[in-house]
């Protein structure tokens, strides 16, 4: 087989060496060795300036949200709505009232669950999921189904991992009432054609969820040009910090939905006989919020932003390609997931080989990786394997580090030989 070159121009794109001067964490090493990060789907690193903007709250601005008249309290505030703000405008959203923020993707899917589903799902219902769901977008429907009698109907897909558009079309009847899919599935790699998938439900009239985790830290999302209903996503996968998330609702579904949880800051009036709820997006933000959190998350959509969702899209598209070319030429390696629109995830067995031991020694080589079911035992019963092994791609990552992977699948597979 033709080896396949690196690809020239996209030194142009990125220059990524200054971008990973950025990256304290990417200069450390592991095992003694120079750490090579290939887990970005599982979480992302987080750049200085991400870092300093954490700090400087926690220094400098520290509490309580709209709660207070307080100097303090009215910087957080304002902090925390810039936030908001930066959130909506990452995505396009007509307004940041359309803005929660959640612990992750996972909060923001069960949050529909409760006050979508709880309100619009009845008895004979059906909701439409993918066969290649996160558990995040299987197991609260499931929840809901058992709780309600409704069902869940499956998209198939094929051999590469692309869904069945024309299985998709038939699953549609008068029982519809959502569809929840992933933008990019997490174990294979695969991008969706969401804004026809969208456009189809529509056409029914049913509304859709759309689980961004894997997609809106790879590419330029725009809610409003999809159209869909809902949009959960994770911030530590997109260079902020852990526990926050964001779900973006449209504003006419939003206000219908019923509250997820009770407590302070979701209310207008509280008596023992009755409680108002406050406006959205407030109505879905019980309690004390994530603020140092959700502040550090603007911090990260201003420095992605910076960098421009574009250039790190076509980065990731060359990663993806020369690590794809130089895979396929080692012996014993089988790739699941080969779709035609990929995000740079390349999940892999090698023959012979359990995926965790592969995962165990290209850690003693500094090279981090996934290895298991991604949360994702659907897709691997769909394609017979327990587990893949799973190098995720970020910006950072270089051409040098997908040699350095592949050499050591090499030496792996020397050690089972
Ligand atoms: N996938 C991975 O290694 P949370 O945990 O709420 O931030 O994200 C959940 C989630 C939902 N949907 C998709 C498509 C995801 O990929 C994830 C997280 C990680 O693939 C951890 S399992």
């Amino acid at each position: 087989m033709t080896p396949v070159p690196m690809p020239k121009q996209t030194a142009a794109v990125l220059d990524v060496d200054k971008i990973r001067a950025d990256f304290p964490i990417l200069m450390r090493q592991v095992h003694d060795l120079p750490l090579v990060y290939l887990d970005n789907a599982a979480s992302s690193q987080m750049p200085q300036p991400v870092i300093d903007r954490w700090v400087r709250y926690q220094q400098n601005e520290h509490a309580n949200v709209h709660r207070a008249v307080h100097a303090l309290s009215e910087i957080a505030t304002r902090e925390y709505e810039a936030a908001r703000d930066k959130v909506a405008r990452f995505i396009n959203a007509r307004e940041p009232r359309e803005i929660i923020f959640t612990r992750g993707t996972t909060e923001g899917i069960n949050l529909v669950m409760h006050g979508f589903g709880r309100a619009f799902i009845q008895q004979g219902d059906e909701i439409i999921l993918s066969a290649l769901e996160h558990h995040s977008n299987i197991v609260p429907w499931q929840m809901l189904c058992e709780e309600k009698g409704a069902r869940l109907r499956i998209i198939p897909m094929n051999d590469a991992g692309e869904l069945l558009l024309d299985e998709y079309e038939k699953l549609f009847n008068t029982h519809t009432r959502l569809v929840a899919l992933a933008h990019v599935s997490n174990a294979l790699g695969t991008v969706n054609p969401v804004r026809e998938m969208i456009h189809a439900a529509h056409r029914h009239g049913v509304p859709v969820l759309l689980d961004g985790a894997q997609a809106a830290p790879h590419m330029a999302v725009d809610v409003q040009a999809l159209d869909c209903d809902f949009y959960a996503f994770s911030g530590h996968k997109m260079c902020g910090p852990t526990g926050i998330g964001v779900l973006y609702g449209k504003a006419e579904w939003l206000e219908k939905m019923q509250p997820y949880q009770g407590g302070g800051d979701m209310i207008l009036s509280v008596t023992f006989e009755k409680t108002t709820y406050n406006a959205i997006p407030y109505k879905f933000e019980a309690g004390t919020p994530p603020i140092a959190a959700a502040i550090t998350l603007g911090a990260a959509m201003d420095y992605l932003s910076g960098i421009g969702m574009d250039a790190i899209a076509q980065h990731e598209r060359a990663l993806l390609r020369y690590a794809t070319g130089q895979l396929r030429q080692v012996k014993g390696v089988r790739l699941i997931g080969t779709a035609q629109e990929k995000a740079a995830v390349l999940s892999f067995t090698l023959e012979g080989i359990h995926p965790h031991d592969a995962g165990t020694l290209l850690d003693m080589e500094g090279i981090a990786i996934r290895a298991g079911h991604h949360c994702a035992q659907p897709v691997m019963q769909r394609f017979g394997v327990p587990a893949t092994a799973r190098a995720s791609f970020a910006f950072y990552n270089t051409f040098a580090e997908v040699d350095a992977l592949i050499a050591g699948i090499h030496k792996v597979q020397k050690v089972f030989a």
